[in-house]
């Protein structure tokens, strides 16, 4: 990934080098993911959470808690225990979406999926344990941290994890493959099964903070654009990528007979539809980017929103 040099537009003479950032956010992360299962039992769970939880994957979410966690004036570190317990559920997420009952695939992060090595029944529970040990990382390894501000943070998990989020939207998801869809229906699925997490990190790190009312609202609006953004370019790259390249099988969309944006509105428009999502996603931003210390802290969300639909993976 290029160094890219961002500017919030007040001050043209303000660089940002999202390389670097990016890189140092990535490698405290999995550092702090390394150190994040303790002695589960029996070893054979622990070692079946440890091979999906580390097995690489762009860390966007963790990285977005922590991003928003400065934005609101947090320090990163408190919000880093959030910020895996995300990662934990978006792994889980991963895994359950791979199993033979659902998208049934072969391939993630670059190695054989979870059920792939360690059977279906085994991922299913290395699944339940990544999704419930994300709780306990808010609730008893979270030091330093109001409990109110936990309390909003579990709050925001489990909508993100349940009906309201991610499960939700993979039900939809599941009961719309081989059938005709609009794009309301599609936006819903995207919204639901990609971008409640996405939203989650945002209000998580945020809420850590103490953030108030109108950086949640801002960054909402945010999460909304990015999170419909992130969802486009993963149909567009199902389409263009190698399944080498994105570490996951390619070309399954089609497959599976799912309805896409590509497939509603072809390639070029949906890249144009995640571009404008993106510039709104930023926009949402400006109000909190005033000369100075504040436009430094909404750099890296500004960056991480480009990043979004400038990825190859
Ligand atoms: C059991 C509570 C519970 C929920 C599971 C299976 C399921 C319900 C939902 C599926 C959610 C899902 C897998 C959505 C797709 C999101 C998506 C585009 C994932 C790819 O994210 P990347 O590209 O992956 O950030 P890496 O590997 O880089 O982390």
């Amino acid at each position: 990934m290029a160094a890219v040099a961002t500017t919030t537009g007040r001050d043209r003479d303000f660089e940002f080098d999202f390389g670097a950032y990016l890189e140092s956010a990535r490698q405290r992360v999995e550092a702090a993911l390394d150190g994040s299962l303790g002695p589960e039992r029996p070893e054979s769970l622990r070692e079946a959470m440890r091979y999906s939880l580390l097995a690489g994957g762009k860390r966007l979410r963790p990285i977005l808690c922590l991003a928003a966690c400065e934005l609101a004036g947090g320090e990163a570190e408190l919000a880093m225990p959030t910020a895996v317990a995300l990662e934990m559920i978006h792994t889980m997420s991963l895994i359950h979406d791979d199993l033979p009952a659902m998208d049934n695939d072969d391939l993630r992060r670059g190695r054989p999926t979870n059920h792939k090595v360690y059977g279906e029944a085994n991922a299913i529970l290395a699944g339940d344990a990544l999704l419930t040990r994300a709780f306990e990382m808010v609730a008893r390894r979270s030091p330093g941290v109001p409990a109110e501000r936990l309390l909003a943070v579990v709050g925001e998990l489990s909508l993100a994890a349940g009906a309201p989020g991610l499960v939700g939207g993979q039900v939809v998801d599941l009961e719309c493959e081989g059938k005709e869809v609009d794009l309301e229906t599609l936006e819903y699925i995207h919204l639901h099964k990609t971008g409640a997490l996405l939203r989650a990190c945002v209000l998580c790190g945020a809420h850590i903070a103490g953030a108030g009312d109108a950086l949640l609202a801002g960054l909402g609006t945010y999460a909304r654009g990015i999170g419909l953004a992130f969802q486009i370019i993963d149909d567009i790259l199902d389409v263009t990528a190698s399944s080498e390249v994105l570490g996951k099988t390619a070309g399954k969309d089609l497959t599976a007979d799912k309805t896409t944006y590509p497939k509603l509105l072809g390639l070029e428009e949906s890249r144009q539809r995640a571009d404008a999502l993106v510039a709104e996603a930023k926009a949402a931003l400006a109000p909190f980017a005033d000369a100075g210390e504040g436009q430094a802290r909404v750099a890296p969300l500004l960056a991480l929103a480009d990043y979004i639909t400038s990825r190859d993976r």
